[in-house]
Protein backbone atom coordinates (compact mmCIF):
# COMPACT_ATOMS: atom_id res chain seq x y z
CA UNK A 1 0.00 0.00 0.00
CA UNK A 2 1.69 3.75 -0.93
CA UNK A 3 2.76 5.78 1.49
CA UNK A 4 -0.20 8.12 0.33
CA UNK A 5 -2.43 5.58 0.55
CA UNK A 6 -2.02 4.70 4.29
CA UNK A 7 -5.22 5.20 6.11
CA UNK A 8 -4.49 5.57 9.99
CA UNK A 9 -6.54 3.77 12.60
CA UNK A 10 -7.85 7.15 14.04
CA UNK A 11 -9.09 8.41 10.68
CA UNK A 12 -11.09 4.57 9.95
CA UNK A 13 -12.53 4.90 13.84
CA UNK A 14 -13.87 8.33 12.95
CA UNK A 15 -14.91 6.97 9.54
CA UNK A 16 -16.53 3.64 11.17
CA UNK A 17 -18.49 6.66 13.51
CA UNK A 18 -19.89 8.66 10.48
CA UNK A 19 -22.14 5.67 10.05
CA UNK A 20 -23.59 6.49 13.17
CA UNK A 21 -25.01 9.92 13.63
CA UNK A 22 -25.65 9.18 17.54
CA UNK A 23 -22.03 7.98 18.15
CA UNK A 24 -20.45 9.84 20.60
CA UNK A 25 -16.67 9.22 19.23
CA UNK A 26 -16.27 7.84 23.07
CA UNK A 27 -15.58 4.07 21.81
CA UNK A 28 -13.53 5.53 19.12
CA UNK A 29 -11.26 7.55 21.66
CA UNK A 30 -10.81 4.64 24.19
CA UNK A 31 -9.61 2.77 20.85
CA UNK A 32 -7.03 5.27 20.42
CA UNK A 33 -5.96 4.76 23.97
CA UNK A 34 -5.67 1.70 24.06
CA UNK A 35 -3.74 2.01 20.78
CA UNK A 36 -1.40 4.05 22.95
CA UNK A 37 -0.63 1.71 25.72
CA UNK A 38 0.03 -0.62 22.68
CA UNK A 39 2.99 1.74 21.15
CA UNK A 40 4.52 2.62 24.78
CA UNK A 41 4.60 -0.78 25.37
CA UNK A 42 5.86 -1.86 21.96
CA UNK A 43 8.72 0.13 22.72
CA UNK A 44 9.62 -1.73 25.51
CA UNK A 45 8.82 -4.94 24.24
CA UNK A 46 11.36 -4.51 20.68
CA UNK A 47 14.19 -3.72 23.50
CA UNK A 48 13.36 -6.39 26.25
CA UNK A 49 16.75 -7.48 25.61
CA UNK A 50 18.67 -4.73 25.90
CA UNK A 51 17.00 -2.99 29.11
CA UNK A 52 16.57 -4.45 32.58
CA UNK A 53 12.95 -5.65 31.93
CA UNK A 54 13.42 -8.94 31.03
CA UNK A 55 13.09 -12.08 33.56
CA UNK A 56 10.99 -12.12 36.66
CA UNK A 57 9.35 -9.62 38.61
CA UNK A 58 10.09 -11.51 41.66
CA UNK A 59 6.32 -11.76 42.83
CA UNK A 60 3.21 -13.70 41.64
CA UNK A 61 0.25 -12.67 40.38
CA UNK A 62 -3.72 -13.44 41.34
CA UNK A 63 -3.58 -16.43 38.87
CA UNK A 64 -0.24 -17.94 40.70
CA UNK A 65 2.16 -17.04 37.77
CA UNK A 66 5.51 -15.96 38.44
CA UNK A 67 4.92 -11.94 36.92
CA UNK A 68 7.87 -10.96 34.33
CA UNK A 69 9.01 -7.28 34.15
CA UNK A 70 7.30 -6.46 31.49
CA UNK A 71 3.89 -7.65 32.42
CA UNK A 72 4.18 -4.90 35.28
CA UNK A 73 5.20 -2.32 32.67
CA UNK A 74 2.45 -3.46 30.66
CA UNK A 75 -0.35 -3.47 33.19
CA UNK A 76 0.69 -0.16 34.88
CA UNK A 77 1.10 1.51 31.12
CA UNK A 78 -2.46 0.34 30.69
CA UNK A 79 -4.14 1.16 33.81
CA UNK A 80 -2.49 4.73 33.65
CA UNK A 81 -3.24 5.80 30.21
CA UNK A 82 -6.73 4.74 31.20
CA UNK A 83 -7.49 6.43 33.78
CA UNK A 84 -5.86 9.70 32.34
CA UNK A 85 -8.40 8.79 29.66
CA UNK A 86 -12.31 10.87 29.57
CA UNK A 87 -13.83 7.51 28.25
CA UNK A 88 -13.13 4.48 30.84
CA UNK A 89 -14.86 4.48 34.04
CA UNK A 90 -12.35 1.93 35.36
CA UNK A 91 -10.99 -1.39 34.87
CA UNK A 92 -10.16 -4.97 35.54
CA UNK A 93 -6.73 -6.67 35.03
CA UNK A 94 -6.15 -10.55 34.61
CA UNK A 95 -2.97 -8.94 36.76
CA UNK A 96 -5.08 -7.61 39.64
CA UNK A 97 -7.08 -9.26 41.91
CA UNK A 98 -10.02 -6.71 41.86
CA UNK A 99 -11.43 -4.37 39.89
CA UNK A 100 -9.87 -0.39 39.63
CA UNK A 101 -12.74 2.10 39.25
CA UNK A 102 -11.29 5.95 38.79
CA UNK A 103 -12.75 8.17 40.74
CA UNK A 104 -12.43 11.38 38.91
CA UNK A 105 -15.86 12.77 37.63
CA UNK A 106 -14.67 12.09 34.14
CA UNK A 107 -14.33 8.68 34.64
CA UNK A 108 -16.83 8.65 36.78
CA UNK A 109 -19.23 9.66 34.41
CA UNK A 110 -17.74 7.49 31.40
CA UNK A 111 -20.02 4.49 30.09
CA UNK A 112 -17.59 2.31 29.37
CA UNK A 113 -14.82 0.19 31.18
CA UNK A 114 -12.57 -1.92 30.03
CA UNK A 115 -10.67 -5.54 30.99
CA UNK A 116 -7.21 -6.33 29.54
CA UNK A 117 -4.62 -9.41 29.90
CA UNK A 118 -1.84 -6.80 29.25
CA UNK A 119 0.74 -9.15 28.12
CA UNK A 120 -0.58 -12.63 27.22
CA UNK A 121 2.03 -15.30 26.75
CA UNK A 122 4.84 -13.59 28.92
CA UNK A 123 6.22 -16.82 29.65
CA UNK A 124 7.86 -16.04 26.07
CA UNK A 125 9.25 -12.93 26.25
CA UNK A 126 12.66 -14.32 26.96
CA UNK A 127 12.71 -16.56 23.91
CA UNK A 128 11.11 -13.50 21.87
CA UNK A 129 8.37 -15.32 20.57
CA UNK A 130 5.04 -13.06 19.39
CA UNK A 131 3.35 -12.04 22.58
CA UNK A 132 -0.02 -9.57 23.34
CA UNK A 133 -2.15 -7.39 24.85
CA UNK A 134 -6.09 -8.86 25.02
CA UNK A 135 -8.93 -6.25 25.41
CA UNK A 136 -12.60 -5.79 26.02
CA UNK A 137 -14.58 -3.11 26.24
CA UNK A 138 -18.51 -2.96 27.79
CA UNK A 139 -21.02 -0.39 28.69
CA UNK A 140 -21.05 -0.21 32.10
CA UNK A 141 -24.25 -1.54 33.56
CA UNK A 142 -23.74 0.48 36.95
CA UNK A 143 -24.95 3.87 37.23
CA UNK A 144 -22.79 7.10 35.61
CA UNK A 145 -21.85 9.40 38.07
CA UNK A 146 -20.98 7.00 40.39
CA UNK A 147 -17.93 4.54 40.78
CA UNK A 148 -18.01 1.78 38.55
CA UNK A 149 -19.16 -1.81 40.29
CA UNK A 150 -18.31 -5.70 39.48
CA UNK A 151 -20.83 -6.29 37.67
CA UNK A 152 -19.72 -3.97 35.38
CA UNK A 153 -17.27 -6.56 34.51
CA UNK A 154 -19.03 -9.91 34.93
CA UNK A 155 -21.09 -9.55 31.65
CA UNK A 156 -21.32 -12.05 28.92
CA UNK A 157 -19.18 -11.55 25.93
CA UNK A 158 -22.23 -11.25 24.22
CA UNK A 159 -22.77 -7.73 25.67
CA UNK A 160 -19.09 -6.31 24.45
CA UNK A 161 -19.45 -3.30 22.76
CA UNK A 162 -15.45 -4.07 21.04
CA UNK A 163 -12.53 -6.73 21.31
CA UNK A 164 -9.60 -6.82 20.48
CA UNK A 165 -5.65 -7.78 20.55
CA UNK A 166 -1.99 -5.91 19.89
CA UNK A 167 0.68 -8.24 18.52
CA UNK A 168 4.16 -7.78 19.13
CA UNK A 169 5.27 -9.83 16.75
CA UNK A 170 7.43 -9.90 13.10
CA UNK A 171 5.69 -6.41 13.21
CA UNK A 172 3.07 -4.86 15.76
CA UNK A 173 -0.34 -5.00 14.83
CA UNK A 174 -3.58 -4.08 16.57
CA UNK A 175 -6.55 -5.91 15.58
CA UNK A 176 -9.66 -4.72 17.26
CA UNK A 177 -13.70 -6.18 16.49
CA UNK A 178 -17.24 -4.67 17.07
CA UNK A 179 -20.47 -5.94 15.45
CA UNK A 180 -19.14 -4.16 12.32
CA UNK A 181 -16.57 -6.56 11.64
CA UNK A 182 -12.79 -6.77 12.16
CA UNK A 183 -10.01 -4.86 10.76
CA UNK A 184 -6.16 -4.91 11.38
CA UNK A 185 -3.60 -2.03 11.38
CA UNK A 186 -0.16 -3.02 11.44
CA UNK A 187 2.16 0.10 13.10
CA UNK A 188 3.81 1.86 10.76
CA UNK A 189 7.06 3.04 13.22
CA UNK A 190 7.99 6.27 11.23
CA UNK A 191 5.00 8.15 11.47
CA UNK A 192 4.06 5.98 14.93
CA UNK A 193 0.50 5.45 13.84
CA UNK A 194 -1.44 2.25 13.42
CA UNK A 195 -2.74 2.00 9.91
CA UNK A 196 -5.11 -0.15 8.18
CA UNK A 197 -3.33 -3.38 6.93
CA UNK A 198 -6.35 -6.24 7.47
CA UNK A 199 -9.52 -4.88 6.25
CA UNK A 200 -12.45 -6.70 7.23
CA UNK A 201 -11.02 -9.72 8.45
CA UNK A 202 -12.98 -13.07 8.17
CA UNK A 203 -12.09 -16.72 8.81
CA UNK A 204 -11.81 -19.35 6.12
CA UNK A 205 -15.03 -21.76 7.16
CA UNK A 206 -12.43 -24.60 6.56
CA UNK A 207 -8.88 -24.94 7.63
CA UNK A 208 -5.03 -27.31 7.91
CA UNK A 209 -4.04 -26.24 10.78
CA UNK A 210 -5.13 -27.62 14.81
CA UNK A 211 -3.51 -25.99 17.31
CA UNK A 212 -3.42 -27.05 21.07
CA UNK A 213 -0.48 -28.35 23.41
CA UNK A 214 -0.14 -31.91 22.86
CA UNK A 215 1.90 -33.03 25.54
CA UNK A 216 -1.70 -32.81 27.50
CA UNK A 217 -3.00 -35.85 25.25
CA UNK A 218 -3.00 -37.89 28.33
CA UNK A 219 -5.02 -35.80 30.39
CA UNK A 220 -7.75 -35.64 27.98
CA UNK A 221 -11.19 -36.67 27.51
CA UNK A 222 -11.85 -39.69 25.37
CA UNK A 223 -13.60 -37.58 22.60
CA UNK A 224 -11.22 -34.90 22.58
CA UNK A 225 -8.66 -37.97 21.57
CA UNK A 226 -10.25 -39.07 18.70
CA UNK A 227 -10.59 -35.76 17.51
CA UNK A 228 -6.66 -35.75 17.73
CA UNK A 229 -6.37 -38.78 16.00
CA UNK A 230 -8.72 -37.48 13.04
CA UNK A 231 -6.66 -34.86 13.01
CA UNK A 232 -3.78 -36.97 12.19
CA UNK A 233 -5.41 -39.40 10.00
CA UNK A 234 -3.89 -40.48 6.87
CA UNK A 235 -6.70 -38.73 4.58
CA UNK A 236 -4.96 -36.90 1.57
CA UNK A 237 -8.45 -36.29 -0.52
CA UNK A 238 -10.03 -34.80 3.05
CA UNK A 239 -6.73 -32.58 3.57
CA UNK A 240 -5.24 -34.92 6.10
CA UNK A 241 -3.45 -35.08 8.59
CA UNK A 242 -3.59 -31.31 9.04
CA UNK A 243 -0.33 -29.27 10.33
CA UNK A 244 -0.27 -28.90 14.03
CA UNK A 245 1.45 -25.78 14.67
CA UNK A 246 1.45 -24.38 18.67
CA UNK A 247 3.36 -21.23 20.07
CA UNK A 248 2.24 -21.43 23.43
CA UNK A 249 0.84 -17.86 23.36
CA UNK A 250 -2.97 -17.51 22.71
CA UNK A 251 -2.63 -13.90 20.51
CA UNK A 252 -0.37 -15.24 18.25
CA UNK A 253 -2.22 -18.67 17.96
CA UNK A 254 -5.25 -16.61 17.58
CA UNK A 255 -4.18 -14.32 15.04
CA UNK A 256 -2.53 -17.04 12.97
CA UNK A 257 -6.28 -19.09 13.05
CA UNK A 258 -8.17 -15.51 12.60
CA UNK A 259 -6.28 -14.93 9.30
CA UNK A 260 -5.65 -18.44 8.02
CA UNK A 261 -7.99 -20.71 9.32
CA UNK A 262 -7.92 -23.42 11.64
CA UNK A 263 -8.63 -24.36 15.34
CA UNK A 264 -7.22 -23.69 18.75
CA UNK A 265 -8.08 -26.18 21.25
CA UNK A 266 -7.47 -25.23 25.04
CA UNK A 267 -9.46 -27.61 26.62
CA UNK A 268 -10.86 -29.43 30.06
CA UNK A 269 -8.28 -31.95 31.38
CA UNK A 270 -7.22 -34.00 34.53
CA UNK A 271 -5.48 -30.66 35.56
CA UNK A 272 -7.56 -28.32 34.35
CA UNK A 273 -10.93 -29.70 34.56
CA UNK A 274 -12.40 -25.96 34.06
CA UNK A 275 -9.61 -25.23 31.27
CA UNK A 276 -6.46 -23.06 32.08
CA UNK A 277 -7.64 -19.80 29.90
CA UNK A 278 -9.33 -17.07 31.47
CA UNK A 279 -13.32 -16.42 30.63
CA UNK A 280 -12.78 -12.66 30.99
CA UNK A 281 -9.40 -11.68 29.76
CA UNK A 282 -9.01 -14.06 26.99
CA UNK A 283 -11.99 -16.26 25.87
CA UNK A 284 -14.60 -13.84 25.82
CA UNK A 285 -12.70 -11.03 23.81
CA UNK A 286 -11.16 -13.70 21.40
CA UNK A 287 -14.68 -15.49 20.59
CA UNK A 288 -15.86 -11.79 19.85
CA UNK A 289 -13.53 -11.34 17.66
CA UNK A 290 -13.11 -14.91 15.66
CA UNK A 291 -17.13 -14.87 15.51
CA UNK A 292 -17.14 -11.37 14.21
CA UNK A 293 -15.04 -12.70 11.51
CA UNK A 294 -17.29 -15.59 10.88
CA UNK A 295 -15.69 -17.90 12.96
CA UNK A 296 -16.85 -19.62 15.99
CA UNK A 297 -16.18 -20.36 19.74
CA UNK A 298 -16.89 -22.54 22.37
CA UNK A 299 -16.59 -23.92 25.62
CA UNK A 300 -17.53 -27.57 24.62
CA UNK A 301 -21.35 -27.49 25.55
CA UNK A 302 -22.22 -24.37 23.89
CA UNK A 303 -21.36 -20.44 22.78
CA UNK A 304 -18.97 -18.60 25.26
CA UNK A 305 -20.21 -15.60 24.70
CA UNK A 306 -23.46 -17.20 26.42
CA UNK A 307 -21.28 -17.67 29.67
CA UNK A 308 -22.89 -16.01 33.00
CA UNK A 309 -19.82 -15.22 34.14
CA UNK A 310 -19.63 -15.37 38.57
CA UNK A 311 -15.94 -14.54 39.05
CA UNK A 312 -13.36 -12.45 37.65
CA UNK A 313 -10.76 -14.39 36.91
CA UNK A 314 -13.06 -17.89 36.17
CA UNK A 315 -11.44 -19.92 33.50
CA UNK A 316 -13.42 -21.72 30.50
CA UNK A 317 -12.22 -24.73 27.98
CA UNK A 318 -12.02 -23.44 24.56
CA UNK A 319 -12.70 -24.69 20.72
CA UNK A 320 -12.14 -21.32 18.60
CA UNK A 321 -11.82 -20.82 14.90
CA UNK A 322 -13.06 -21.98 11.67
CA UNK A 323 -16.86 -23.02 12.21
CA UNK A 324 -16.46 -26.22 10.20
CA UNK A 325 -13.19 -27.53 12.05
CA UNK A 326 -15.00 -26.29 15.45
CA UNK A 327 -18.55 -28.19 14.84
CA UNK A 328 -16.16 -31.29 14.00
CA UNK A 329 -14.33 -31.21 17.48
CA UNK A 330 -17.59 -30.47 18.92
CA UNK A 331 -19.52 -34.25 17.19
CA UNK A 332 -15.95 -35.63 18.86
CA UNK A 333 -15.81 -34.06 22.27
CA UNK A 334 -19.62 -33.95 22.90
CA UNK A 335 -20.08 -37.67 21.44
CA UNK A 336 -18.13 -38.73 25.00
CA UNK A 337 -18.99 -36.17 27.59
CA UNK A 338 -17.09 -36.45 29.96
CA UNK A 339 -13.37 -35.75 30.92
CA UNK A 340 -10.84 -38.82 31.10
P1 LIG B 1 0.38 -24.05 28.09
C1 LIG B 1 0.08 -18.18 28.18
O1 LIG B 1 0.55 -18.46 29.49
C2 LIG B 1 -1.35 -18.68 28.09
O2 LIG B 1 -2.15 -18.03 29.02
C3 LIG B 1 -1.87 -18.48 26.66
O3 LIG B 1 -1.35 -17.35 26.05
C4 LIG B 1 -1.43 -19.75 25.96
O4 LIG B 1 -2.31 -20.10 24.90
C5 LIG B 1 -1.50 -20.80 27.08
O5 LIG B 1 -1.38 -20.09 28.31
C6 LIG B 1 -0.36 -21.80 26.98
O6 LIG B 1 -0.57 -22.74 28.00
O7 LIG B 1 -0.20 -24.86 29.23
O8 LIG B 1 0.27 -24.78 26.76
O9 LIG B 1 1.78 -23.54 28.33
Amino acid sequence: MSQNMLITMDEFTIQETRKFPQATGELSALLRDLGLAGKIINKHVRKAGLSDILGQHGATNVQGEEQMKLDVFANDTLINILKNSTDCAGIASEENDDHVCYEDTYSANSKYVVLFDPLDGSSNIDVNASIGTIFSIYRRVSELGKPCTEADFLQPGNKLMAAGYIIYGSSTMMVYATKLGVNGFTLEPSIGEFCLSHPNIKVPENGKIYSLNQGNTVKYSEGMQNFLNFCMENKKEEGRPYSHRYIGSMVADLHRTLIKGGIFIYPADKSNPKGKLRLQYECNPMTFIVEAAGGKGSDGKGNILDIIPTELHQRTPIFIGSKNMVNKALEFVQEKETVA
